[in-house]
């Protein structure tokens, strides 16, 4: 294997580890690391494990230990240079005696930015940069949004027939995508940091909107609620002081169904903007200054076409069951205004394509044209 070759499985295997973090480093990114030694052997990996726990650098430095010596460290994001909930991790790469650093992508934390691969350089060790750095932006993308825009990353899920419809001409939806399909989901919703729906799921389905069983994180339960129509008896509004609910209301949802709701225990915030898709913006700049990373918008079709309207949908899950519903009244997926032209449309560029059980998952990122 020549050089390069090399290279690239061990920053592979580096991309590979980082994703053990998933649902539990948020909001800090995901990142693997890998040292190889004087002669080039693989010897030790790491990974950051959990928020406020040490980084994947120096994880996998500690198990290396002399090893490191002289050795090659390759990483997925620039290592920090900054005093966070740990040391500069370009110190610990520095005593460790690692001579050549090859990191994957840039961090684009302030205090990171480019900071860390010069501290690097100007203590002698050589330094490479973007090695695989599509992979590594994509690994890091929910992250991205979140320090790029403030924003969270919205992931849109829903489950349809082979026809687009998520229930019957009368409402029956009850269920649409296999055993397996709703396992995935809720390993989905145990790593997210919260789940929308509109009510008018809330109302048909009565969902309690939490992981079973548990996953790393528990979610904030997000209820799109412009008339605080929400029951107090479902089981959204009943378990909010085990479980967060954030209801959001319009202007003119009537005091005495707020009231309710809040003695409940559950958290109601008010959309004023005159546009719904300002209204949105508006919740997730309250969610990315509450440093939540993913959120997952469940449907239905009304709050789905919300968000494609609004064009803030980054991923999407579609889990297509084997099944066709047909009549002109069966619900579509997607509601809302839809796009007037072909020229808008929203296109996914699929990154998965498998089998559930009887179902089909495509996932991938929505690219919208505007
Ligand atoms: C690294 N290696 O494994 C990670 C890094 O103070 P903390 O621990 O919460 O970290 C804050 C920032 O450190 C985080 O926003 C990101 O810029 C960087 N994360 N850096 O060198 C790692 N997880
Ligand atoms: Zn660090």
């Amino acid at each position: 294997m020549d050089a390069a070759a090399h290279d690239a499985v061990a920053m592979r295997r580096a991309l590979l580890v980082a994703r053990r973090g998933e649902g539990c480093v948020e909001p800090n990114p995901m990142v693997g690391a890998v040292v190889a030694d004087a002669a080039g052997r693989l010897v030790a990996e790491g990974w950051h494990e959990r928020f406020g726990g040490p980084h994947a650098e120096v994880v996998a430095l500690e198990r290396a230990g002399v090893a490191a010596r002289g050795g090659t460290l390759y990483v997925t994001l620039e290592p920090c240079c900054h005093h966070g909930k740990t040391p500069p991790c370009t110190e610990a790469i520095r005593s460790a005696g690692i001579s050549r650093v090859v990191v994957a992508a840039g961090d684009p934390f302030p205090a990171v930015n480019g900071g860390g691969i010069s501290a690097l350089r100007a203590g002698g060790i050589n330094v490479e940069t973007g090695l695989l750095e599509t992979e590594a932006l994509r690994l890091t993308a929910p992250f991205r949004r979140l320090i790029g825009t403030g924003r969270p990353w919205v992931t849109a899920k829903w489950a349809m027939s082979l026809d687009g419809r998520i229930a019957t001409a009368t409402g029956e939806s009850q269920w649409i995508s296999g055993p397996e399909s709703r396992a995935l989901v809720h390993r989905l919703r145990g790593r997210v940091d919260a789940i929308a729906v509109g009510i008018g799921t809330a109302l048909a389905d009565d969902p309690l909107l939490t992981a079973r069983p548990s996953g790393a994180r528990t979610a904030l339960r997000i209820v799109f609620d412009s008339h605080a129509r929400l029951p107090p008896a479902g089981k959204l509004a009943a378990s909010a002081r085990e479980t967060p609910v954030l209801v959001v209301v319009g202007p003119n949802a009537p005091a005495a169904r707020r009231r309710v709701l809040e003695e409940l225990g559950c958290e109601l915030w008010t959309d004023n903007a005159p546009q719904r898709s300002e209204g949105l913006q508006g919740l997730l700049a309250e969610l990315g200054r509450r440093r939540l990373t993913n959120l997952l918008v469940e449907g239905g079709p009304t709050l789905l076409g919300s968000f494609f309207d609004a064009r803030l949908v980054d991923e999407a899950w579609i889990f297509l069951a084997p099944i066709i519903i047909g009549g002109a009244a069966a619900p579509a997926a997607v509601g809302g205004r839809g796009i007037p032209s072909l020229q808008d449309l929203h296109r996914l560029a699929i990154e998965e394509i498998s089998t559930l059980g009887p179902d089909l998952l495509v996932r991938g990122l929505v690219e919208t044209r505007s």
